[in-house]
């Protein structure tokens, strides 16, 4: 004779069937919010593409390229290990943030703009031109481990 099946067993496959379709939501909402992505790149090669040279670039007469690599748990902008992130740039210059992640997921947020999310296997970017002379503070804002808080850094933009 066949038994019944256990009312905590019901329970359990309706749990685990809720838990999936929420997971599976949360995961495409995640993908319809990477619209910033401008392509994709191999992680594990970064050294083999542009990331090679990281930096600030002057690419005219106030327009600047600032390429750097995020991973835990710093922006490396081919800055010194023992240096701090710090670009100093005039008053009205553009800059074009050109970024990709070497493990987790990181987000940069400059001042009040808002966040970059950066991925590893793609490369987000974002232009911005600062009008107003000061100094922004530049954080991840995505939880990325134990140092997360270590990833810090400036430009300042001066008059
Ligand atoms: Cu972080």
């Amino acid at each position: 004779m066949r038994r019944p099946i256990a009312g905590w067993k019901i329970a359990a496959v309706i749990v685990g069937a809720v838990s999936l379709t929420l997971a599976a939501a949360f995961l495409a909402v995640q993908l319809v919010r990477l619209p910033i992505a401008a392509g994709t790149i191999d992680p594990l090669r970064l050294n083999m593409t542009e990331f090679r040279d990281r930096g600030l670039f002057k690419t005219g007469a106030s327009s600047y390229t600032l390429r750097l690599i995020a991973k835990e748990w710093v922006f490396d902008a081919g800055q010194r290990r023992d240096q701090p992130f710090a670009f100093t740039i005039p008053v009205g210059s553009t800059v074009t943030i050109v970024a990709t992640s070497m493990d987790v997921m990181h987000s940069l947020k400059i001042g009040k703009e808002p966040a970059i999310p950066i991925i590893a296997g793609t490369i987000s970017t974002r232009t911005i031109t600062f009008t107003t002379p000061g100094t922004y503070p530049l954080a991840c804002t995505s939880y990325c481990g134990p140092n997360h808080l270590q990833m810090i850094g400036t430009i300042t933009i001066t008059p």
